[in-house]
């Protein structure tokens, strides 16, 4: 297959300027009728190519008049049409069957209802038609369904409806924003609602609506009130108001990925809108807040104003997480949002930018564009909107948004449009900045520090390199913020935080007027995304472990310090001196009374084995699974007593509560019994099974899930049994599960997770269940996974090829557990590889599935 190049980027040469839609649904023939009123913008002797898969084609006309066989032209991929006029009405009837579509894009059927799917490429599943983002054009609507599908849904504001015989009924929709074809939605079928109003800030009312399975209304609250408060939020910090009368949410329990932004009717998948506190985590409220704000927030960064070009991705991706990111943030409190955020940056996109499938924030080629929603396009495009915002200040970023939302809107725009608002409203150049967006990597910086007593001057050296990745031989260097402040060595500030920019690839800076010799914050808030390396010794990190005012740094030095633990361990050269001091400064920043408790659980949580595992080099899961094991130990018998009194203070008696304080509480209390589980004796069972029992709320029930399967044996026989007996009627309880078991660290787990894909609940045609059990074991269980037999790997083959048949989008994302081979022990590596050749071998893999196997192979 031949891929999509940046470069050969050519506008559509016809506009179509309305769109009608007529769907007669029926679950396993639904008709489809398109009306396009088409004028030529192009050269007069260009086709007309529509993009059109896996539709039986039944009339086709031109200005009413049928186009005979000799006129167009219909393959696998496309309509063409040679010869038309400059300005026309296409009409075409197609029929679809919605009931044996499990690829979920297009329309589709989950529980009972249509649904759809159309980003990136589904829209041409549906009807004949120009699949691409620069098409924009006004749509009308006409849904006629059975009176068995009561709601009848699209995007924009509702119109006519009215009976259609004995059984049918119809209603029509108008969305006056003219939108590319992926924003187009559709749902029909029984549904409860629950609504709700906003005024917006010029006072119109905004009708709200959540549409969910007939009995759950009550579950989607949360998920209204995080809505309202995003729709607040925008208008306050971005100035953007709501723009339709009607703004509707629909929850699917069958979706490829969290949500999508429909024009006026965002569709989620119900993981990502149900929450009561029986049946969900803080995690998941926490989730539902930060998905509803983006899918909201796409409203301006991505519909209003989208992309040119898939390409483009990132500037409604990037942005939109930039700005979900500073909702939470603003909601949840800044410092532990953000220890979060870079987490899950360096977990998914650091990985992906040191592995075959690193690419740059704007990709200049693809095969598949559904493989391209990626860590890289959506955490790295948002952090550098967060540079820029940091380089350029907040007024002179809110001034470049401005111009950018004035100026683009109702465009399908590119990166550059987008940069050169920001360059415009700051007066800078932004040049190099740019190349942010077009090197893959992730830059290593490195600082020295000479500090002169005498003098009272520091000097610092900072370097920057980025090493090479596929295609990208050369690098230069990249503007980097780097936030830097000073403390002494009893841990006082010596010298607030200050932006340096660091845009060559080596430069000095002197500091004067350092009064005693300093210890250095580097990096404060993860100013950048880069891999730091600094002088400093391990008593700095405990200075700045104990007393750092950036609570970001003081978390990262903790997490320094006990990675370097570690990873010496899983060396062979344990340092046990260096154990006991880490645990000791650890049990005094948990007794540290101005540290919230949100932040003493991330305290508390050791590095995970997959970031341990990108640190090595080659990595060894066992070992390093072993030895976290034992650092986890040792805090459990060194704090033990610490441990057990704050997960007594820290339980709650009073009514549930979903605010940030009240889950740092219950976070805390988690990470406790987390590390106390590596010590099993007795009262520490009884403590782990005692909370078990007792919990009220699905974070705390859990929360000692997990311990328990950890310890194994009866505790985890009898956990497994009761939770699975109370949650057996609850699909998104259920998914968790088969989370925990895909967890399982004991020896017997890959057999036991082999043994649920035959059982009855295990639904491989659904996303969140197929996530759930083998994502969940691929990627967050290494020492299982990486199994010395290599049974884990020919297990996770053996799925993403049964998947592939029917669902190349989540196929594909099955492949990265196996990606990274290189990065591992020979004989590891080798029968990964070897996964790898036997996926690329099979008869009638997707393209989704064989670009990323054959980029992991390259
Ligand atoms: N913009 C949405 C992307 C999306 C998607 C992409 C590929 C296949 C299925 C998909 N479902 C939704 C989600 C978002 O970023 O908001
Ligand atoms: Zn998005």
């Amino acid at each position: 297959p031949q891929p999509v190049r940046l470069a050969d980027y050519r506008p559509f040469p016809f506009a179509i300027e309305t769109t009608r839609l007529v769907f007669d649904l029926h679950p396993t023939a639904t008709k489809v009728t398109a009306e396009l009123a088409i004028r030529r913008v192009g050269d007069a002797t260009e086709p007309l190519v529509l993009d059109g898969e896996r539709l039986k084609l039944l009339s086709i006309a031109i200005d009413g008049q049928a186009l005979g066989a000799n006129q167009f032209v219909v393959d696998a991929e496309h309509l063409t049409i040679a010869e038309v006029p400059d300005r026309f009405v296409l009409t075409t009837e197609v029929e679809i069957d919605p009931s044996s579509n499990k690829a979920l894009t297009g329309l589709y059927m989950s529980g009972g209802r249509f649904c759809t799917q159309c980003e990136a490429e589904g829209f041409r599943t549906i009807t004949y038609f120009p699949d691409r983002p620069d098409v924009l054009s006004r749509y009308t609507v006409r849904i006629e369904a059975d009176r068995k599908f009561p709601h009848l849904l699209s995007n924009g504001n509702p119109g006519a409806f009215g009976q259609v015989g004995e059984t049918r009924h119809f209603l029509e929709w108008t969305d006056p924003f003219p939108k590319p074809c992926y924003l187009f939605a559709l749902v029909a079928g029984d549904l409860d609602v629950l609504a709700d109003k906003f005024i917006t800030m010029s006072g119109r009312e905004v009708a709200l609506r959540i549409l969910v399975d007939p009995g759950q209304a009550s579950r989607a609250a949360y998920a209204l009130d995080s809505l309202k408060r995003a729709m607040k939020w925008d208008e306050d910090t971005f100035g953007r108001e709501y723009d339709l009368d009607l703004f509707a949410i629909v929850a699917v329990r069958d979706f490829n990925f969290g949500a999508m932004e429909n024009k006026g009717l965002n569709i989620f998948n119900s993981a990502l809108l149900l929450a009561d506190p029986e049946t969900a985590t803080d995690l998941d409220y926490e989730r539902i807040e930060a998905v509803v704000a983006h899918e909201y927030f796409h409203n301006w960064t991505g519909n209003r104003i989208t992309c040119r070009d898939w390409f483009q991705l990132c500037l409604k991706e990037g942005f939109t997480v930039f700005r979900d990111q500073s909702f939470s943030a603003d909601q949840r409190g800044a410092a532990v949002q953000r220890i979060k955020d870079v987490r899950a940056l360096r977990a998914r996109q650091f990985a992906e930018d040191a592995g075959p499938l690193a690419h740059p924030v704007r990709p200049s080629s693809y095969l598949k564009i559904d493989n391209f929603y990626t860590a890289t396009i959506y955490e790295k495009g948002a952090e550098i909107i967060r540079m820029l915002k940091t380089i350029l200040g907040d007024a002179a970023f809110r001034k470049g948004s401005d111009l950018y939302f004035d100026r683009h809107d109702g465009q399908a725009t590119t990166v550059e449009a987008f940069i050169a608002c920001f360059a415009e409203a700051s007066g800078r150049d932004l040049t190099a900045f740019f190349d942010w967006y077009e090197q893959a990597g992730t830059p290593s910086v490195t600082i020295d520090t000479d500090y002169d007593a005498a003098a009272k001057a520091l000097t610092l050296t900072l370097t920057q390199s980025t090493a090479p990745t596929p295609g990208q031989p050369n690098k230069k260097p990249l503007p980097i913020p780097v936030a830097i402040g000073l403390l002494s060595a009893e841990g006082e500030v010596l010298r607030d935080t200050e932006i340096v920019l660091l845009d060559q690839a080596r430069q000095t800076v002197r500091w004067e007027g350092v009064t005693s010799a300093p210890v250095l914050s580097a990096l404060r808030g993860f100013s950048a995304p880069v891999n730091l390396t600094t002088d400093a010794r391990a008593s700095d990190r405990y200075v700045l472990f104990a007393a750092d005012p950036d609570l970001f740094n003081r978390w990262e030095a903790g997490q320094t310090l006990a990675r370097d633990l570690i990873l010496a361990r899983a060396a062979g050269t344990p340092d046990e001196v260096g154990e006991e001091r880490y645990a000791d400064a650890l049990g005094r920043a948990l007794v540290d009374d101005a540290a919230e408790p949100a932040f003493k659980a991330l305290l508390l949580a050791l590095p995970s084995e997959p970031d341990l595992a990108l640190m090595s080099d080659p990595a060894d899961p066992a070992a390093l699974h072993e030895a976290r094991d034992t650092l986890r130990t040792r805090i459990a018998v060194h704090l033990g007593d610490l441990l057990r009194r704050l997960h007594g203070e820290m339980q709650s008696e009073g009514e549930f509560s979903a605010s940030a304080e009240a889950a740092g509480r219950r976070a805390l209390r988690n990470a406790c019994i987390e590390i106390l589980a590596a010590d099993p004796r007795d009262d520490n069972l009884m403590r782990i099974v005692g909370h078990f029992e007792a919990s009220r709320n699905m974070t705390d029930m859990i929360g000692a899930l997990y311990p328990l399967v950890s310890i194994g044996g009866v505790a985890r026989e009898k956990a497994l049994a009761n939770f699975h007996f109370a949650w057996r009627a609850e699909p998104l309880v259920l998914d968790k599960w088969f989370a925990v078991q895909g967890r399982d660290p004991n020896e017997d787990a890959l057999e036991r997770v082999i043994a649920l894909t035959s059982y009855p609940d295990f639904e491989p045609t659904n996303p969140n269940r197929l996530r759930a059990l083998v994502a969940t074991f691929a990627n967050f269980n290494p020492a299982r996974f990486h199994d010395p037999s290599g049974a884990g790997y020919r297990f996770l083959a053996d799925q993403i090829l049964a998947v592939d048949a029917f669902n190349p989008t989540t196929a594909a994302r099955l492949v990265d557990p196996l990606g990274g081979w290189r990065r591992y022990k020979p004989e590891l590596g080798q029968q990964m590889r070897e996964q790898l050749e036997r996926i690329k071998a099979h008869p009638g893999l997707s393209r989704n599935v064989l670009e990323l196997v054959a980029k992991a192979l390259d």
